[in-house]
Order: structure tokens, then C-alpha cells, then sequence
């Protein structure tokens, strides 16, 4: 049942490759930017493997004319040559790898995998590799010789495998594993049939597109103490399976070049071809510390595979090759001459571990891209990890060597209280740990001498020296001095005359929250030293218009005083909006005098006209729009279902010369449909342009008073339009439209506020009122009551109790407090 399931999601995965696959491979290898008429390359296999199968990830060069034999010392092969690549990678192929077996898996068999290995040696004075002399050897996935079919793509890779642990690692013995087919199943079991003839060095130049049921074959790629390498891919940014397994060491790609201008002589930058990028289901490995994977991240590391800079390569003939099927078995055979992986270890975090120790073990590559993405490192080359080429190239072993590792654990707790302290990030060069609730951590790290530095939000930071002892656990406690805290304090005040404090609201970036004093606008906030906050100032009370700004702390106490002003709207307690002009009330039972409806007839085939803005209420609505009497409407819904609005009722000119502050105020109750919309336009040249100044579309509906400043309606002539498209929608009603000098003023007084409590100090949701205002306070008992200047009575009322009646001293633009207990 398991195989069926596998069979299914691998069909999927095929059809998906075969799309990303349809890109010209030459085309793919012209590094971004470049404007050249690059070489042409093709696949070596089926773009396309079918289902349940892979494609291999060669790429021949078709521009390069194919000579047989040893060539004479005069004539080279085109292509990097085994010497080129040594250079390139400083590896140390003279005196390594001597006996060592690198096992080559690959689909189908190369009849003539031997001979033309023996030429690609010959030719570069290689020492010969045969089956007689017992270098050599060829089996089928079950370690016979009952070869599969001969299939002439996969046998252009098995040559290139071949040459490339040749090149690398000329002393190392070769067994090359033939599967009976492309079939991932018959791949893995010849990565398990190399294993099992003692190979710790396996090459796979191939994948096809990551799936759900991948991991399911994680287990045949994934052997501790043997190095499984495999190809990213040649699709540019994108990952594959199994470079994307458990265990396996995913290589990447790069584009090689010699540069005498460099110390190296060489110089190398992301190919384009290069698959990366984070795996979709597989999990990510500890070793790997870059933030953008939430899972595991391709490539680890990479070599050479950019055809248009690409390998020797002897199959029927010299061929140029490239994609990251060269690359695979160049760093298997680099892990060959490194000398044997530790039994139970995973190779693939030799180069991590490594890289921490000396950066240089490794060259970095730090340009070109395989592609778009976010962030940017998983498809760009740059200093450090990047996806294409992940930790760089090999420079020498030293990258591809076990690193023991020991454990540095620990508790952190507050020096100040001495208790545990959670979600402390301990990070020692890019390795992360996290204390837990109680305090603990522990980080793993390869032997030697380290920094490890404890950090927390509200802690100042602390790194300490840690000797990390092989296969040892170092005891390393931290305890963290919490950041002193500074003073904010300030006041909030009314902004747009009468200057009182108000009762607002104050939170800083980091939540901390608190409450101004209701009757001064005083605050206080504690919050740590030397950062930078943003605070968000609202006023409990409705009518102002809520304020962010930034504060930037040091240690010293920091005063931060804001005024709030009102809105538009003057619903602030001790403001009043002064209009003037007329107010247009609808209440005629037709067009006012001056105003015009206009409709649009659209004609549509089955559509009866039916008028748009009417005066005469013709649906029967209620006015809900706050104005009082008759009011002008469209009424879609009324209208019915053959008829489509398209209507503006426009106003008479309105003469703003001397306004200065201009606004339209009216009533509105919006029944909103999914086909309507409803707009107020303005024109301030007799008609020929117009602006929208309000605009709701779609379902919400509107009901109420709106005001709308017009500010660039100042010192012009203005006409408005409401203007309404519907068809069987609902309906508008407005009235009481104003078009003129609007301002939000003070009116005389001073503010009455205080607390309404009962005996036991517990606040009484109260009826507050004086000199004929009236208030209701909040749950807690808070009130806020305007009223004129002077002496004045005031009553608190609450149910159950008996209300209670004092006089407060009101000054003008002040605040007095005043409380209540009720019995
Ligand atoms: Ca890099
Ligand atoms: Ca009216």
C-alpha cells in the first residue's frame, strides 16, 4: 500500500518537473545580465522522467566538436581537466584518497563506462582504474552483474560521475551502482546496495520535485557515517529530492573561471542553473542556522556546474558537460580525500561545523543568482550562506573533515531576583539555542574555544568564554542584570482651544499601557533605558483625534507632553460647529430650488427607466439619516429588478470666497448592495471637472452625520454632487445638506470630572448632570460633564442609590474634580 501511495504523489511530482524542466537549458546558463549568445547545452536526460521516475542533472555542451581517443600533448580537451579542478578546490588529490571507495549511483548501464574511463585517465596521466586491477568495479542495484538496459543519457552521466571522482580523487577506488531504471525506487536501493558493499562516499546526480510521501524515502539516503551527496537540481531556484534528504549533503552549483588577479587565481559565482531553496517537508537539521528556511535549506555546499564554464568529459568521445552532476561527485570524492567520515556522524554538518571554526576552510562565493526570492540569500549569492552555493567551495578538506563536538549547557536567571529567565537566545557565531521555562539551555558546538553571548529583550547582554571539550558538556551559568528602567511621564491636553487635560489612553510600542489622571492629563510610564518607543496616544473620551510619536531614551527621565485635537466631526464635549450658510432639509416633497437630478438612461435590453434621486419618499423609508421630515432618496430596491440607477442630484452653487474653512456636512443612511455605490463629488469650475470627496462601495452601510472639509474648495465657487449606481441594489437617503464655512470652536466653560463609588469605593455606572447637560460616567464610575463657568449644582444618580447633589467651582477652559459616593 505504501509503494501505490508513493507511486501516486511521485506522478505528481514528475508532471510538476516537467514544467520547471521545459526551460532551455541554455538559456539557464546565461548568468543574469549577460547579453551573450551563450553556448548551447542540453539535457543529457529527459526533461521530463515520467511518473515515479528522476532526470539526471547533466548538461552537454553541443557547440564543442567531439575528438576520439588520447589526444596528442598538443591538443587538450576543452573543458576543466583534473588538474584545473585540483587547483581550483587546492585539493590534495596526489597523496589522498589512496583505496578509498566513492560509489556512483545511476540509472540503467554504460556498456562502455569502463573503456572511456580508461581514456579520460589516460589522457590526463591519471593512474589506470579497471576492473583487473581492482579499482574499477560495475554492479547492478543488487551488487550482480545482471546490468539493466543500456540507456545513452544516464550513460553521458555515469561518465561524467566517473571523471569528476577521477579528477578530484584519482587515487580512490570507483563502484559504480547501476538501478534498473530511473525510478527513484530503484535509486534508493542502490544507494543501499553501495552501502552495503562498504562504500562512505555516495554520489547521486539526480532528483525530481520535492513531494508530501519524500520522506518516506529519507531512509535509504540517510546512512550516519557515510557520505551521501546529491545534485540541487538545474532549474534554477527550486528544490529537489533527494538533495533535499535527511542526512544528504546537497551541492549546489557555481560558475568557475580562472582570474590571475586573485590570490586564489580563481573566481566563482552562483550559477544560474543552480536549484535552492528551502525544502517544503523536510525537517530542518540542527547545523543549519540561517533564519529564512523554517525548514531545511539547499544547497550545503557547491562546485562547478556551469556548462558554460564546464568539465572535460570522455563519453563515446571529449564532451563538455556541466549542470550540478558534476558538482555531487566533485564533493564526494573532496569528502574522500578528507579521510573516512566518524562511524554514526552526519557528514553533512562537517562543512557547517567547519565554517565556524574557519570561514576560510571553505571559499565563499559571493555574486550572481539562480533566480527571484525572499529573502534574498536563498536564491543570491552573498558573503556567507547563500542557497545556490550554500557554504562555498571546497578550499582543501578541512571543510570535509569530522569537527568533535561537545555541549555547553546552563541555566540563566535574573541577578537581581536570582529566578529563571525564558526565551533567553544563547548564540555562539550563528549557533542558536533558547532557554525553557526553567532557565536551561543547551547549545552544541565543535571543540575549541568560544564566545557565547546570552541576550533577552529588558537584559543587558552577556557573552562569556566557554572551552568546549570533545564529546564533553561544558556547565556555562549566566546570570543577566535586567535594563534599568527611565521615566516617562507627560501630560495630555485638549489641542484646539480650551487646553485641559484629558483622559486618554497611552501605549508604547513594547504594550506597555496606562491612563492619564481624568482631571490633569497626567501620565507616567517605566520603560527601559536607551530604546527607542513609539507611543500611540487616544483619548477615552470620543470627539480627538488619536497621535502616535517617538521617543528616544537614554537614562535620563524623559518628558513627553501631547495635545490631541478634535475631529472634524465636533463631537468633543465643549465644542460646538459653527455653520455658516443654509442648511438644504429636503423638506419640499420635490427638487429644492436649484437642485437637479440628473439620470443616466443606460437603455439596456429589458431595463425599463425608472427615476433615481426622488423627493417623495416613494419606498416608504423612515428617515434614518438624522435629519428630520422628508429627505431625498434613491430607492433601488423599490425600483426593482428591470430598472439600473445611474443618477446625481446636484446642488445649486455654493460661493466659498471667504470660507475658511470649508466643509459639506449631511445626513446620510446608506443601505449598501454588492453592485452599488454611493459618491459626493465636488467642481469648482461650474461643472467641467470633478472630484470625489466621499465614496463607499459594496455592502456596509453608512448612517449618520458626515462632514467632509473641503479645504481646496476655499475661495472658489462650488457644486456638489450625490451621485448613486445601482440596479435592484438598496437605497440613499440624504438630508440636511450644508456647503459652506464649517468651524469646530470652543464654547465657554470648564470641565467638571470625577468618580461616582458607592460605600465600598467600588465605581457606579452614573447619570451625571449640571446646568441642563447631562452625562452617563463608564462602568468604573468615570465621568466627564461640560458646563458653563461658575458655580454649579451637580447631581450623580445611579440606580439603587440615592442621588447625591454638590456644587463644583467651574472655571473656564479647566477642569474641576468633583466626586460622588452614593448610599
Ligand atoms: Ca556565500
Ligand atoms: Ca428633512
Amino acid at each position: 500500500m505504501a509503494r501505490a501511495r508513493n507511486r501516486r504523489w511521485w506522478t505528481v511530482a514528475a508532471l510538476a518537473a516537467g514544467i520547471v524542466l521545459a526551460t532551455a537549458p541554455a538559456a539557464a546558463s546565461v548568468p543574469p545580465g549577460q547579453d551573450t549568445a551563450a553556448p548551447a547545452a542540453t539535457r543529457s536526460c529527459a526533461a521530463d522522467p515520467g511518473p515515479g521516475k528522476v532526470s539526471c542533472f547533466a548538461l552537454r555542451r553541443t557547440d564543442i566538436r567531439s575528438s576520439k581517443g588520447v589526444l596528442p600533448d598538443a591538443v587538450s580537451p576543452s573543458g576543466f581537466g583534473p588538474g584545473d579542478l585540483q587547483a581550483a578546490y587546492t585539493l590534495p588529490s596526489a597523496t589522498a584518497g589512496d583505496g578509498v571507495t566513492v560509489a556512483i549511483v545511476d540509472a540503467y548501464d554504460d556498456p562502455t563506462a569502463e573503456s572511456d574511463l580508461a581514456t579520460y585517465r589516460a589522457q590526463y596521466g591519471l593512474p589506470p582504474c579497471t576492473t583487473d586491477n581492482g579499482c574499477f568495479r560495475k554492479v547492478d542495484q543488487r551488487g550482480g552483474t545482471d546490468y539493466p538496459v543500456e540507456n545513452t543519457g544516464w550513460a553521458g552521466e555515469i561518465s561524467l560521475d566517473l571523471d569528476m571522482v577521477s579528477a578530484a580523487c584519482p587515487n580512490c577506488h570507483i563502484l559504480l551502482v547501476e538501478g534498473d531504471d530511473n525510478s527513484i525506487d530503484a535509486l534508493a536501493a542502490s544507494v543501499d546496495q553501495a552501502v552495503a558493499m562498504g562504500a562512505k562516499y555516495v554520489s547521486n546526480s539526480y532528483g525530481a520535485t520535492e513531494d508530501p510521501g519524500e520522506g518516506d524515502y529519507d531512509g535509504h539516503y540517510h546512512h550516519p557515517g557515510v557520505v551521501v551527496t546529491a545534485s540541487t537540481g538545474d532549474n534554477g531556484y527550486g528544490t529537489s529530492y533527494p538533495a533535499t534528504a535527511e542526512g544528504v549533503v546537497a551541492v549546489g552549483g557555481t560558475s568557475l573561471g580562472r582570474d590571475a588577479g586573485t590570490a586564489r587565481g580563481w573566481t566563482e559565482s552562483v550559477w544560474s542553473g543552480a536549484g535552492s531553496g528551502c525544502s517544503a517537508y523536510e525537517d530542518k537539521p540542527s547545523w543549519q542556522t540561517d533564519s529564512g528556511c523554517e525548514k531545511r535549506a539547499v544547497a550545503d555546499v557547491s562546485a562547478v556546474a556551469d556548462p558554460n564554464t564546464g568539465v572535460a568529459v570522455y563519453y563515446n568521445g571529449w564532451k563538455v558537460y556541466g549542470g550540478t552532476s558534476a558538482s555531487a561527485p566533485l564533493i564526494a570524492a573532496t569528502y574522500a580525500l578528507a579521510g573516512a567520515p566518524a562511524a554514526a556522524t552526519e557528514p553533512a554538518s562537517y562543512p557547517y561545523n567547519a565554517a565556524l571554526v574557519d570561514p576560510a576552510a571553505l571559499n565563499d562565493v559571493t555574486s550572481g543568482s539562480n533566480g527571484t526570492c525572499t529573502p534574498a540569500y536563498l536564491c543570491g549569492g552573498g558573503p556567507g550562506y547563500d542557497g545556490p552555493t550554500g557554504l562555498g567551495t571546497p578550499n582543501g578538506v578541512a571543510a570535509f573533515t569530522y569537527k568533535a563536538t561537545g555541549t555547553v549547557t546552563g541555566t540563566v536567571t535574573d541577578s537581581a531576583t536570582h529566578e529563571p529567565v525564558s526565551g533567553v537566545e544563547i548564540e555562539a557565531r550563528g549557533r542558536r539555542a533558547t532557554t525553557g521555562a526553567d532557565g536551561k539551555y543547551a547549545l552544541r558546538l565543535p571543540a575549541g574555544s568560544w564566545e557565547v553571548t546570552a541576550s533577552r529583550r529588558a537584559y543587558q547582554a552577556k557573552t562569556v568564554a566557554v572551552s568546549v571539550t570533545e564529546g564533553g558538556s561544558t556547565t556555562q551559568d549566566l546570570a543577566l542584570d535586567p535594563v534599568p528602567t527611565v521615566s516617562v511621564t507627560g501630560t495630555v491636553t485638549d489641542g484646539s482651544g480650551h487646553g485641559w487635560g484629558l483622559y486618554a489612553t497611552v501605549t508604547a510600542s513594547d504594550g506597555t499601557t496606562t491612563h492619564t489622571d481624568p482631571a490633569t492629563g497626567r501620565y507616567e510610564l517605566d520603560l527601559l533605558q536607551n530604546e527607542k518607543y513609539t507611543l500611540h496616544v487616544a483619548a477615552v473620551d470620543t470627539g480627538y483625534t488619536a497621535r502616535s510619536l517617538t521617543v528616544e531614551l537614554g537614562t535620563e527621565a524623559v518628558t513627553a507632553d501631547v495635545a490631541l485635537t478634535v475631529e472634524a466631526v465636533c463631537t468633543a464635549a465643549g465644542y460646538r460647529a459653527t455653520r455658516n450658510g443654509t442648511v438644504q432639509s429636503f423638506d419640499g416633497g420635490q427638487a429644492p430650488k436649484g437642485w437637479r437630478v440628473a439620470d443616466v438612461n443606460h437603455r439596456q435590453p429589458g431595463y425599463d427607466y425608472k427615476p433615481g434621486w426622488q423627493f417623495t419618499n416613494p419606498g416608504g423609508r423612515v428617515n434614518a439619516t438624522g435629519g428630520e421630515g422628508n429627505f431625498a432618496v434613491v430607492d433601488s430596491d423599490h425600483s426593482g429588478q428591470h430598472a439600473i440607477q445611474d443618477t446625481m442630484l446636484t446642488s445649486p452653487t455654493f460661493d466659498l470666497a471667504g470660507a475658511t474653512e470649508p466643509a459639506i456636512t449631511f445626513g446620510t443612511d446608506l443601505h449598501g448592495a454588492v453592485n452599488s455605490t454611493a459618491t459626493v463629488e465636488t467642481s469648482t469650475d461650474g461643472g467641467k471637472t470633478w472630484k470625489s470627496v466621499w465614496h463607499k462601495a459594496g455592502t456596509p452601510n453608512v448612517s449618520g452625520p458626515v462632514v467632509v472639509d473641503l479645504p481646496d474648495a476655499a475661495g472658489h465657487r462650488v457644486i456638489v454632487r450625490f451621485h448613486y449606481t445601482g440596479n435592484w441594489s438598496k437605497w440613499w437617503e440624504i438630508d440636511d445638506v450644508f456647503v459652506g464655512n464649517r468651524s469646530c470652536d470652543p464654547v465657554a466653560g470648564g470641565m467638571v470630572v470625577g468618580r461616582v463609588t458607592d460605600g465600598s469605593g467600588a465605581g457606579l455606572p452614573a447619570t451625571v448632570t449640571a446646568a441642563g447637560s447631562t452625562t452617563h460616567g463608564d462602568t468604573d464610575g468615570r465621568y466627564r460633564l461640560f458646563t458653563p463657568a461658575g458655580d454649579q449644582s451637580v447631581t450623580a444618580e445611579a440606580s439603587g442609590h440615592t442621588p447625591a447633589t454638590k456644587t463644583a467651582a467651574v472655571t473656564a477652559d479647566h477642569t474641576t474634580r468633583l466626586d460622588f459616593t452614593l448610599s
